[in-house]
């Protein structure tokens, strides 16, 4: 009996909404998971929200909320965006949890107590002074900058000079190194891996794991002047959402009985293969089993982007391809592990062909010829048929393959070979030519043709179940199938259909979508430079944009981020709350000509209403707003 799967996604931050980036890790392992127990695998998969930590407060203060209202509303995007997706995970942790805050506090109590190898305290307290840049949530060093900023923020870190509690990393370097070379501790693809033991060769230092100018977050148990460091706190999710500190039944169950696997991008790795193995370690915690990190992707050849635009909503994906087309096309679009793009501007068209003609359009012909022909009854197998050795063969080993790759995680792949026997079976069809068996009379053999067909169909459905469940529960279903029923096994075996079993066609499963439908899914880069994202001259006429003068402004209390500006529309005046305070001090705006959204819907911001959006552009670090070429007159409209 092969150990219990406990599978984890990144918990993921809440300062932005989903976006495909991850509904990407979250739909790979919803469908891992998936497929571990179609095999039979007894199985938890934990994914969630990592709440605490400067940059939420931040954002939260300038959406003029308390960092945990801003948390609440913001995870229910993230539960919803699942929802659609058909994300089946068993548990959703957030940082913000009791529970979770209990676990992280007797992990921190463990750590102050423990001992390194060597005999030492494994935390001690010292001060640091360092730039730290918020959106990283790090410390980082000059040689980290280009321009003097955060290249993945593009902003100057600050410098903090603080008390912190570090963690002697240093005496784990060699107990890692050796776990991980012995593949104790596997790390996947084998490029990370290499990358990680790079890392652990050139000496890393140790690490703070408290803050001191850090307030949003859990108070250390042994000094409350300091805030457990965000990373932390959210490492330790993945055992305290399994009951480590109040349920050590389902802590042993899954984390000491089972085979852990943490699966993220590559961009979290030395928190996840050095900070956290040695956590693990220096608390007398067994390590996980394996540590996936798959590639970044760009979408259309451009990093993804808030600013650039091109960031794709998971929720429009589902509206245009359906929670299965959106978890597919995301899933076949490059290697998983690799570094990749995703084409959105081909998913109509990879869609059309994949899911409507390939595999739509099999299930279609063969169950209309069965209906037709056969009255709605399965009809029986027959020996005889040219192509039909091959095409049992290539059936029969499928399931096999298949998970032989989704145990490496090679999840393109085991599509791939499930999508290349839905070809052959199209092409097994089309050489039999049964519709002229069908008017010659010919039933046996025509018989034995769909009969292959419906096996290679169920098959096939049964494989792809994890990373389809909804269209091949109704695929099953077309064939008389339970979907809750079939396995690994079952796929394991040709003629189990038995004949005489009723074959039921209704709609297209995989209907085609017209590609002169835009919808706002193809448009995941709307920046980008494909006809298929453009924006619809109608579209953009919704947008009010008008010149205001700007008559009086001044700063918000708290927040310093925020100028409350009154501007004058022409006919009438108004009040916007604008996010420039820190690159224009309230006197140098007045009298300014800028550029006003005027159709928005009021916002309340930190108590203040606001009517209106003040455009604004940026040149690295500094916003400028936009200002009309020439003395055009207060509510000039612009279009
Ligand atoms: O790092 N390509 O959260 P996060 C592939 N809270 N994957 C992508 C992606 C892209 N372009 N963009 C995002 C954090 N992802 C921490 C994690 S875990 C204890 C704490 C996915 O919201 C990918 O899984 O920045 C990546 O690792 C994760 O989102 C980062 O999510």
């Amino acid at each position: 009996m092969s150990k219990p799967f406990y599978i984890t996604t990144p918990i993921y931050y809440v300062n932005d909404v989903p976006h495909i980036g991850h509904a990407y890790t979250t739909i790979a392992a919803d469908s891992l998971v998936r497929f571990h127990r179609l095999a039979g695998r007894d199985a938890f998969y934990l994914t969630g929200t990592d709440e605490h930590g400067t940059k939420i407060a931040e954002v939260a203060e300038a959406a003029g909320k308390t960092p945990q209202e801003f948390c609440d509303q913001v995870v229910e995007r993230f539960k919803e965006a699942w929802k659609k997706l058909d994300i089946n995970y068993d548990y959703f942790v957030r940082t913000t949890d009791q529970r979770h805050e209990a676990g992280v506090l007797k992990l921190l109590e463990v750590l102050k107590e423990a001992r390194t190898p060597d005999g030492r305290d494994v935390v001690y307290a010292d001060y640091y002074e360092g730039l730290y840049c918020t959106g990283c949530e790090k410390y980082m060093t000059e040689k980290d900058l280009v321009d003097g900023v955060c290249p993945d923020h593009k902003k100057a870190p600050k410098t903090v000079k603080e008390k912190n509690y570090f963690f002697r990393l240093e005496s784990y370097i060699n107990i890692i190194r050796e776990k991980i070379e012995s593949n104790e501790l596997e790390i996947l693809p084998e490029e990370r891996r290499r990358e990680v033991l790079g890392l652990l060769k050139q000496g890393v230092p140790d690490f703070s794991l408290s803050r001191e100018h850090v307030k949003w977050g859990i108070r250390l148990p042994f000094d409350h002047d300091q805030v457990a460091y965000v990373w932390i706190d959210a490492l330790s999710n993945y055992i305290t959402a399994i009951g480590y500190g109040d349920d050590p039944e389902a802590f042993d169950r899954w984390w000491n009985r089972g085979e852990v696997v943490h699966v993220m991008a590559k961009d979290i790795l030395k928190f996840h293969c050095l900070f956290w193995p040695a956590m693990l370690l220096a608390a007398g915690i067994k390590l996980p089993d394996t540590l996936f990190l798959h590639g970044f992707f760009t979408v259309d050849g451009d990093k993804m982007s808030k600013s650039l635009g091109n960031t794709i909503a998971p929720g429009d994906m589902v509206d245009r391809f359906g929670p299965d087309g959106a978890r597919y096309l995301l899933l076949t679009q490059y290697p998983f592990g690799l570094d990749g793009d995703i084409q959105a501007r081909r998913f109509v068209t990879q869609y059309n062909s994949d899911l409507a003609n390939d595999l739509g359009n099999l299930v279609s012909r063969v169950g209309k010829m069965v209906v037709v022909n056969f009255d709605g009854k399965l009809p029986g197998p027959h020996s005889d048929i040219a192509g039909l050795s091959d095409l049992m063969a290539q059936s029969e080993a499928l399931p096999g393959q298949v998970y032989e790759h989704v145990k490496h995680f090679r999840l393109t792949h085991a599509i791939a070979d499930a999508i290349g026997l839905v070809r052959a079976a199209n092409k097994f069809f089309n050489d039999t030519q049964p519709w002229i068996l069908a008017k010659q009379g010919a039933r046996d053999e025509l018989g034995g043709i769909l009969y292959a067909c419906c096996e290679v169909i169920r098959i096939v459905a049964t494989l792809l179940l994890p990373v389809m469940p909804g269209k091949m529960t109704e695929i099953l279903a077309v064939l008389g199938q339970d979907a809750s029923q079939v396995t690994l096994d079952s796929a394991r075996r040709f003629f189990e259909l038995q004949p005489g079993a009723a074959v039921t066609i209704g709609d297209s499963i995989f209907p085609r979508i017209d590609v002169s439908t835009k919808k706002p899914a193809d448009s995941a880069a709307k920046g980008a430079t494909s006809d298929d994202n453009l924006l619809d001259i109608a579209d953009f006429g919704k947008v009010e944009m008008k010149v205001a003068q700007v008559l009086a402004a001044e700063t918000v209390d708290g927040a310093d981020r925020l100028l409350k500006v009154q501007i004058d529309l022409g006919s009438e005046k108004r009040q916007i709350i604008a996010g420039i305070a820190q690159h224009y001090t309230p006197d140098s705006l007045v009298g300014k000509k800028v550029v006003v959204v005027t159709n928005l819907k009021p916002a309340t911001i930190r108590g203040v209403e606001s009517n209106g959006m003040m455009l604004a552009a940026k040149k690295g670090n500094k916003l400028f707003v936009v200002t009309p070429d020439g003395d055009l007159p207060p509510g000039a409209k612009i279009s």
